[in-house]
């Protein structure tokens, strides 16, 4: 597979553990050219470091809260202006309070339930509108989502109602936007030890059963899932929109 003269944008780099940052290594190995989304300035310096150890020379950075509509709207023009064209998103961006992923369900804030459901599926929508602005032909957009959108699990609450909302959304989004050639799809990863998942009550457990009951007997890592995102990006998988493709080794098999 090879993605020289292709433009990827990537949101949601936090620091080196992220799946977003699996994503950007798998794809720079590959020969893209990336532009960066981060959350505030904050995350700029972590980045910056981040870049020297990729091979490409990719330096566009941009701020994206996506709760900031103007925000989101002027990031796309503005990649929109450096790059002539983008041939596709990666949407790697969750968030959820830490007491609402501890506990029961039924303790969830409505202001708990707003943020969630707004950072981690909303977000999705009002990326794709702008993004789709600056579509190059055969675009593909990317998100990523968890087991526990499809099933009840311990402690993942409402970003599992959320994930349940971001997995429709990418079938709603990919029924409005494949008129216009462009993929949407996403990639179910199995649990790996970030900043966001350090939140969700007993992870360790989690990665345990996940080590005795898939068919692989082990976790996946970032660059697994990045390389799977690769692949959704690419034209390789140019037949594939609205589907949620699981990287869990096997795990989503199991009763
Ligand atoms: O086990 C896991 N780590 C799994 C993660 C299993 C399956 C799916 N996922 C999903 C997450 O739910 C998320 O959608 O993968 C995506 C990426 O998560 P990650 O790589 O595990 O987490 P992390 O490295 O923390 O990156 C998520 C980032 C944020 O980091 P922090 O830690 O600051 O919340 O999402 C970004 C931010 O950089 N983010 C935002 N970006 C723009 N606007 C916003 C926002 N409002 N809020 C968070």
């Amino acid at each position: 597979m090879n993605l020289e003269g292709k433009t990827f944008v990537i949101m949601g780099v936090a620091n080196k553990r992220s799946i977003a940052w699996g994503a950007a290594r798998a794809l720079d190995q590959l020969g893209a050219k990336l532009v960066f989304t981060i959350l505030n300035e904050r995350f700029r310096r972590e980045l910056d470091k981040l870049l020297g150890e990729l091979e490409g020379n990719h330096d566009i950075i941009v701020e994206c809260d996506v709760t900031n509509d103007e925000q989101v709207e002027a990031s796309f023009k503005e990649i929109g202006e450096k790059t002539g064209g983008i041939d596709g998103v990666l949407h790697a961006i969750a968030f959820a309070g830490k007491d609402e992923l501890q506990g029961g369900y039924s303790e969830t804030t409505r202001e708990g339930f707003k943020n969630a459901l707004d950072i981690s599926a909303y977000s999705l929508a009002v990326v794709s509108k702008y993004a789709k602005t600056i579509m190059n032909e055969g675009g593909s957009i990317v998100t990523m989502t968890y087991l526990g959108g499809e099933r009840a699990m311990p402690n993942y609450n409402v970003m599992g109602v959320a994930k349940a909302a971001l997995e429709s959304s990418v079938r709603y989004l990919a029924l409005d936007l494949g008129e216009s050639g462009i993929r949407v799809n996403a990639v179910s990863a199995g649990p790996i030890r970030t900043l966001s998942s350090s939140a969700v009550g007993d992870f360790k457990s989690i990665l345990k059963e996940i080590e005795e009951r898939a068919p692989l007997k082990r976790n996946v890592d970032q660059i697994e899932v990045g390389n799977t995102v690769a692949f959704l990006l690419s034209s390789f998988s140019s037949g594939i929109t609205g589907e949620v493709l699981h990287v869990d080794s096997g795990y989503h098999i199991m009763a």
